[in-house]
């Protein structure tokens, strides 16, 4: 008999992303649990004291907390297609599950302080009229706090940029992910790069590059944009 699954997501969170898309590939229904941030206490309280993010999911009500988690899990329980292909595929996920994953969301909120008006169409909307902007930027700066954003830091997280999406670009070259089939590798990393590719000023680090190719693969449609020319001139390094 198939699993009861229940997802608890959060609709723009690219882990979340990567574990619908696991789900998806293996043709496996499940319940998805939308929460809204901030969510860390709702997740504490069925995932346990430490797992306090998202995506967490209930395999027949035992919790598997962390994308990577789940996804091995998802492998257990449908073979076909196989998510974890090779040890070099399950080390470019856990690859993809650092840093970068954190990039993925420290370099969003840090280009919307600079364009908060922008916040609307991460919700498929367009861009804020005045109140809802002063919203956004409450909301943001909260964000900031929340997740350790500073100038400094931005800075410095944009000049790491390039390193990481020529490792991406190695892997590609390596044959770990781009293949015919996307596997555990290409959803972590495709994921993230996906948000990424919805801020103007990291596009052009992407394009044309097999990140992109991926990203865009399995993730046709991820609503947001913020135009370019958010981050302070001379801080997008050049590729
Ligand atoms: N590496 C973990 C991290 C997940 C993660 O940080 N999720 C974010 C959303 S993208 C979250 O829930 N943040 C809220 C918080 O840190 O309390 C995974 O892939 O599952």
């Amino acid at each position: 008999m198939a699993p009861e699954l229940v997802l608890h997501a959060v609709a723009p969170s690219h882990p979340c992303m990567a574990v619908t898309a696991a789900l998806r590939l293996k043709g496996l229904e499940h319940e998805r649990v939308e929460l809204a941030p901030p969510h860390a206490e709702a997740m504490r309280e069925i995932y346990g004291e430490s797992n306090h993010t998202v995506p967490g999911m209930l395999v027949d009500g035992e919790p598997v907390h962390g994308s990577g988690p789940i996804m091995e899990r998802l492998d257990q329980l449908v073979h076909e297609p196989l998510l974890y292909t090779s040890e070099e595929v399950r080390a470019a996920e856990r690859w993809g599950d650092g840093l970068l994953q954190d990039l993925g969301r420290r370099l969003p909120w840090g280009a919307l302080h600079f364009r908060p008006e922008a916040m609307g169409t991460f919700g498929g909307a367009g861009p804020l009229d005045g109140p809802g902007t002063d919203f956004a930027i409450s909301y943001i700066h909260a964000c900031w706090r929340y997740h350790r954003v500073s100038a400094a830091r931005l800075q410095e997280d944009l000049a790491a940029l390039p390193a990481l999406l020529d490792h991406v670009e190695q892997l590609a070259g390596d044959g770990v992910i781009g293949g015919d089939r996307p596997n555990a590798a290409d959803l972590q990393i495709g994921a993230t790069l996906r948000v990424l590719l919805n801020v103007g000023d990291l596009r052009p680090l992407l394009r044309g590059g097999a990140g992109e190719r991926i990203a865009r693969s399995v993730f046709p449609e991820y609503p947001g944009e913020i135009p370019s020319g958010a981050y302070p001139a001379g801080w997008v390094p050049h590729h």
